[in-house]
């Protein structure tokens, strides 16, 4: 009794230490000053210090832009402009374009003393810092705002809660970290720290924070209960930026203009694949391949994980069981059955590996702490005098891992990419699948230090920064003078404030893992390049090494699109790569959730090539679960199979059921492939979502917002997976709209009520067309996406509640970076009549053979169309066409591209 009240106190102490709860004396605004876009300010301590986790900052400034009428950028930050701040390489900013205080959606209203701001959309106030004193330290900002009663807040990634976040008693940490099992109420792979609120009626807004330091954000509600979300952050500064929206689509395409619109990616990357860990030999991967022709279910993509590796070597070959020859073997016979082939390439690089790890040490493009030093430990002594940097323990064993902050990392990485991966003579993979980027080392902290044995003894010292020229040298050269700032008068490098602690600062972070630099990298490595601390850069490792990796593709394929799945992703990631969820388990909570994950991924972050190791990774799947969680991968952006090493097999065509599942899903997944297509391309043009939560559509309807078990695969389409184990039904909501069921046609009336939906095999997904849209389909599916391309098209108008429909048609060539013929229709429908409009600029002819209005009284009779050939003329030349359905015929359209 005695003894387990002992361990309380500790916890105790260590709990819920917020702004609120200490007595720190916030700031006081002075020299305010104000104009037609802007707003900037001095804010000074207005008290005595309270330095509760570091020392209090004395002075500090204040600016307000109004970027563009819909976005509000507020930042705090130290007057030296010593603190670190995210760096514009890792992340480039917005342009402040021409928003002005009067137009704006947005205002920023302030009070002096202790200074707190307000920001408002029209008279609704969305965030207001009164509710505490603002907090700066040298190792610590802390920050709360009010909010309404019962929030409906999402996004703050990555995790696995529910995607409206819980209002009470809740904090959701972001620090990457390598998470076997994606336990929920933990810090994953990702960070996103981003927050959508949405208001129903009144409308949706978004605060971003950019800060990539380990931080807790607590939402929670004060004893006489007032709803509140507040900042605890381990340093950087405050960064915000306000999107108001006000509808949630306009929230996500706004969030895209400030961390860049999402890459598009190739055709061939929307069909199937399959992985998984464990595949032992090349033979083994071969017969998978077998097997998926063989149970006729169209594989477009292998994997293979690091088995292939040379004892877990990255660029090398397993020499016995991964041979180069039939490696080589393989990927041709791949390529001649229009198939495709990706590998993992892991960070970490063995310290016995003379070939990528020596050159990586001879060209310095490992990690390395200021003194020099690789090995770090007693037992692994520098061999011949070379101070290797090296942190970890990692598959390979010893391990020194890339500096993406050096200069000369990306041609290391590009040589390493071009000579392994090489066409002629290497692994000509199509993809890239990269891991172990939070970064992950499995050494827990500390894994021996003698880094912090030098530092106590200053040994060596460090030298200091390379300076800029810090003030105005008129009549200098050019070469002599500061760099020109954009905004406000920045004078520091903002690097990092010296003397603080890297490795244990006085607040700490709610990090599942434990101590800041347990199973990574150590935070007080200072990298390459201009000096940066691990410490403030670690959330920025796993995308920096996207954007080298997605370099390096592009280097050795310079004209098609790179695919590259991370599992470790910062704000912005999605202009680059894809993502996976991570080491999920085969269960049906996970199952569940990864919908969630999803949706948050693809529109609330803006990376929408995303989907979770369909059938799950850890443990054991079920014949059940592996055939519901076929189909619902069908309708993630992303669909892999994979598993864990030492589970049992999973491959589709293990169970009759799951083939049958799968090859249902697929089916209907690629006659919507370029449906898909399309609109994800929308989304890499204008940001607007593909993948959506249901409330993205129905904003005003309440009983949407916390619904996270059906969503929008598109304007067009609902899914409504099962997703109880043991059930065939499943109590779908509809809201008050028109739907019609996919399989038959039939009209659904939704009435903002729940429908039970029964008699749902295992085999079957239910799914259906939402009104007012007319989705373009491929005339029937196909064993690959090469294939599938060579298909005509139909579609199927489902008019809405006003009896009218509109869609849309985007086809290129499906690979390179640049398009030079592309296809780009809009269809209307309305008073009977099909009005199709747009450019046809494209080589080869596209045939659309059909047409199909739903909604008629008997369904066989309903198909209607014209038979009068549509022809499209070549290069950019406007092309109308309409077609009147008050003809009965049956329909067949043709867009006709050359003569
Ligand atoms: O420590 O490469 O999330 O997908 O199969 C585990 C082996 C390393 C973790 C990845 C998983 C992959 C596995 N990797």
């Amino acid at each position: 009794m005695l003894g387990s009240l002992l361990l309380l106190v500790p916890l105790v102490g260590a709990a819920i230490i917020g702004p609120r709860d200490v007595q720190c004396p916030g700031y006081r605004a002075s020299n305010v000053k104000e104009s037609e876009n802007s707003l900037t300010a001095d804010l000074s301590l207005a008290g005595k210090a309270c330095n509760t986790y570091g020392s209090d900052l004395q002075n500090l400034k204040l600016l307000v832009e109004y970027q563009t009428d819909e976005r509000l950028h507020v930042m705090i930050h130290d007057k030296d402009e010593e603190v670190y701040q995210v760096p514009e390489s890792v992340f480039p900013r917005p342009e402040n374009k021409d928003g002005a205080k009067k137009s704006s959606a947005l205002k920023f209203e302030y009070k002096k003393n202790p200074f707190s701001f307000k920001i408002k959309r029209g008279d609704e106030v969305l965030f207001d810092t009164s509710a505490s004193d603002l907090i700066f330290q040298s190792q610590y900002l802390g920050l709360r705002t009010w909010l309404p009663e019962d929030p409906y807040l999402y996004g703050m990634g990555e995790h696995t809660d529910p995607m409206r976040l819980e209002t009470e008693n809740y904090t959701r940490t972001t620090w990457n970290r390598d998470s076997y099992g994606i336990p929920s109420h933990s810090n994953l792979y990702g960070d996103h720290p981003v927050y959508y609120d949405h208001r129903g009626e009144s409308g949706t807004h978004a605060v971003f924070l950019l800060n990539s330091n380990g931080m807790d954000v607590k939402i929670n509600k004060t004893d006489d209960g007032k709803q509140y979300l507040e900042y605890n952050i381990l340093g950087g500064v405050f960064d915000f930026y306000f999107l108001a929206g006000p509808t949630p689509k306009e929230v996500s395409a706004q969030y895209a203009e400030i961390v860049g619109l999402p890459a598009m990616m190739s055709y061939w990357t929307f069909g199937f694949h399959q992985c998984r860990y464990g595949y032992q030999d090349v033979f083994n991967v071969a017969e998978v391949v077998y097997n998926y022709s063989q149970a006729n279910i169209p594989l477009e993509t292998m994997w293979t994980d690091i088995d292939y590796m040379d004892r877990r070597k990255i660029f090398t070959l397993d020499p016995k069981r991964f041979p180069l020859d039939k490696m080589r073997q393989l990927v041709d016979y791949l390529h001649d059955h229009d198939q495709k082939y990706i590998v993992m390439v892991d960070p970490a690089l063995s310290v016995s590996d003379n070939g990528a790890f020596n050159r990586g040490k001879e060209q310095g493009t490992l990690m390395q702490h200021p003194n020099g030093d690789l090995y770090k430990g007693k037992s692994h002594t520098p061999k011949e005098g070379y101070k290797l940097t090296n942190i970890g323990v990692v598959w390979p064993g010893v391990a020194a891992f890339p500096d993406w902050f050096n200069p000369k990392t990306q041609d290391y990485w590009n040589n390493e990419f071009s000579a392994f991966f090489n066409a002629n003579k290497g692994v000509n993979i199509d993809g890239l699948w990269i891991d172990m980027n939070e970064a992950s080392n499995f050494c827990p902290y500390p894994c021996e230090d003698p880094a912090k044995f030098a530092k106590a003894n200053g040994n060596p010292p460090t030298p200091p920064p390379v300076r800029e020229n810090p003030r105005p040298l008129p009549g200098f050269p050019e070469d002599f003078q500061p760099p020109k700032q954009k905004r406000g008068d920045r004078k520091g490098k903002k690097l990092g404030l010296p003397d603080r602690d890297l490795i244990n600062p006085k607040y700490k972070i709610a990090n599942y893992a434990g101590s800041i630099s347990n199973k990574t990298i150590d935070t007080d490595l200072i990298h390459a390049g201009e000096g940066y601390a691990e410490y403030d850069t670690h959330n920025l490792y796993g995308t920096m090494m996207s954007t080298a990796s997605r370099n390096a593709m592009e280097k050795r394929r310079p004209k098609v699109r790179p695919l590259v799945i991370t599992r470790s992703t910062f704000a912005g990631a999605g202009t680059g790569v894809g993502h996976w969820l991570g080491d999920n388990l085969s269960q049906w909570n996970q199952y569940r959730i990864s919908i969630a994950q999803m949706l948050v991924f693809a529109s609330m972050f803006q990376v929408p090539m995303i989907g979770s190791d369909v059938c799950g990774f850890g443990g054991n799947t079920t014949e059940e679960l592996c055939a519901r969680w076929a189909s619902l991968g069908a309708f993630n952006t992303f669909y892999r199979n994979h598993n864990e090493l030492g589970s049992i097999s999973q491959e589709f065509y293990r169970w009759d059921k799951v083939a049958d599942s799968a090859k249902k899903a697929i089916d209907i997944r690629y006659r919507l492939l370029d449906y898909t297509y399309t609109y994800f391309h929308r989304q890499t043009q204008r940001g607007e979502p593909f993948l959506m939560p249901m409330f993205y559509l129905y904003p005003k309807d309440k009983n949407t917002f916390s619904n996270d078990l059906q969503f929008f695969y598109g304007d067009g389409l609902l899914v409504s997976p099962v997703t109880e184990e043991g059930k065939t039904s499943v109590d779908a909501y509809f809201p008050n709209d028109i739907f019609y069921d996919w399989y038959t046609g039939r009209p659904v009336r939704g009435e903002g009520k729940n429908k039970t939906l029964s008699n749902i095999d295992i085999t079957h997904i239910p799914l259906h067309i939402r009104g007012g849209n007319i989705i373009p389909l491929r005339t029937s599916s196909a064993m690959t996406t090469t294939e599938l391309r060579k298909k005509g098209f139909e579609l199927i108008i489902a008019p809405g509640l006003d009896g009218t429909a509109t869609g849309s048609l985007y086809v290129d060539d499906g690979d390179s970076l640049e398009q030079k013929y592309t296809l780009q229709v809009n269809f209307e429908f309305k008073d009977s009549t099909l009005r199709i409009d747009g450019e046809f600029n494209f080589g080869e002819p596209i045939m659309l053979e059909k047409a199909t209005l739903l909604g008629q009284k008997d369904m066989e009779t309903g198909k209607r169309g014209a038979d009068d050939a549509v022809r499209f003329v070549r290069k950019g030349e406007k092309m109308v066409k309409e077609v009147n359905f008050a003809l009965e015929k049956p329909a067949s359209i043709q867009f006709r591209g050359a003569n």
